[in-house]
């Protein structure tokens, strides 16, 4: 038994930064985000009966270390809600140019639950499947659903799942500016850790994302783009200053970040309504409305000499592509 599946990368608009319970991978607070349409993960998870362990590949190669382990100890999920002992090999490919700062992991594991599911025999539901993807990351399991999505905190694993916002008439753009490629000197999941112990200022992020989640669905409803892109963009700054709280600091930020907030300002003020969002990295990514990406994309090309950049739109939910 063979299966692909294909899944999509997502951008929080409000974010998902600390966790709850570590074991549940059960976030601290709710998000929100927007599935985009560029950048696809494609896994295929074949049953491989006989074989004494697991084997994954990333474009080809053998994966090892940590993100052979990550997989492994997914499939062993997977496998004991099947009720199988059976190993599996599993090839993943990207199309996510490297360090562009849109995580790989929520599209990775949307696509392994939707693909490994299916290949031990597991009937789920969207929302079951959302949940089993949070097992991997926890960005993931918004990418099982496309375009604007929300992930309810919940209270326990069967209460935090993703689901898809009602339709809107509201259009989005991300232009996706990287002007820093190569890897972060913290990883999320430690940061998130850390900031999340240490810093003083986590309370009030935990306390204060919920109203924010309310606002951001009312705006989405009124597809009122100035208030989404007002909000998004104040919530991205609450979690870094929340993560300079830390100890010691998660500071992302570089020099080119503070150039690129800058010159987002500097759109604002030329009449083009652009909004500023960041993850866990020093990239900036820029919200829009779609007819005014071109231009938002040739401003940072005439600021920037090294930039690369990417246009997205909203993108589909998971999908499976093929059976054998
Ligand atoms: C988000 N990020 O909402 C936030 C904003 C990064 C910054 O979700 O530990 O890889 O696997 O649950 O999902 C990145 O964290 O973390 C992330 P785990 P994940 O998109």
């Amino acid at each position: 038994m063979s299966i692909t599946a294909v899944a999509y990368p997502n951008i929080a608009l409000i974010k998902y930064w600390g966790k709850r319970d570590e074991t549940f991978n059960l976030p601290a607070t709710g998000s929100l985000s927007m599935t985009l349409d560029v950048a696809p993960t494609r896994t295929t998870v074949t049953l491989a009966p006989g074989a004494d362990d697991d084997v994954a590949t990333w474009r080809g190669e053998a994966m090892s270390g940590d993100d052979l382990t990550r997989v492994r100890s997914f499939l062993d999920l997977v496998r004991e809600l099947a009720g199988s002992r059976v190993r599996a090999v599993v090839e993943t490919a990207n199309e996510i140019p490297t360090g562009a700062g849109l995580a790989s992991s929520a599209s990775g594991f949307a696509a392994l639950a939707a693909a490994a599911s299916g290949a031990y025999g597991l009937d789920l539901t969207e929302r079951d499947l959302s949940r089993l993807a949070r097992r991997g990351s926890g960005s993931a399991a918004r990418s099982v659903f496309g375009a604007l999505v929300q992930w309810h905190a919940g209270r326990d694993d069967a209460s935090s799942y993703a689901e898809p916002l009602p339709a809107s008439a509201l259009e989005l753009a991300l232009v996706v500016a990287v002007l820093s490629p190569g890897r972060k000197p913290v990883g999320s999941r430690e940061a998130m850790r850390r900031t999340a112990a240490t810093s003083p200022f986590f309370p009030a992020w935990v306390a204060s994302v919920p109203t924010e989640l309310e606002a951001m669905r009312r705006a989405i409803a009124d597809a009122d783009f100035g208030a989404v892109g007002e909000l998004a963009e104040a919530n991205a700054l609450r979690m870094h200053a929340t993560m300079l709280g830390a100890v010691p600091p998660v500071r992302y930020w570089n020099a080119d970040t503070v150039a690129a907030l800058d010159l987002v300002a500097q759109l604002r003020t030329d009449g083009l309504s652009a909004y500023a969002t960041m993850d866990a990295g020093p990239n900036v990514k820029v919200l829009c409305r779609p007819q005014d990406a071109g231009a938002v994309a040739e401003r940072f090309t005439a600021a920037f000499e090294d930039v690369n950049l990417l246009i997205a739109g909203p993108g589909p939910g998971v999908r499976i592509e093929g059976t054998r």
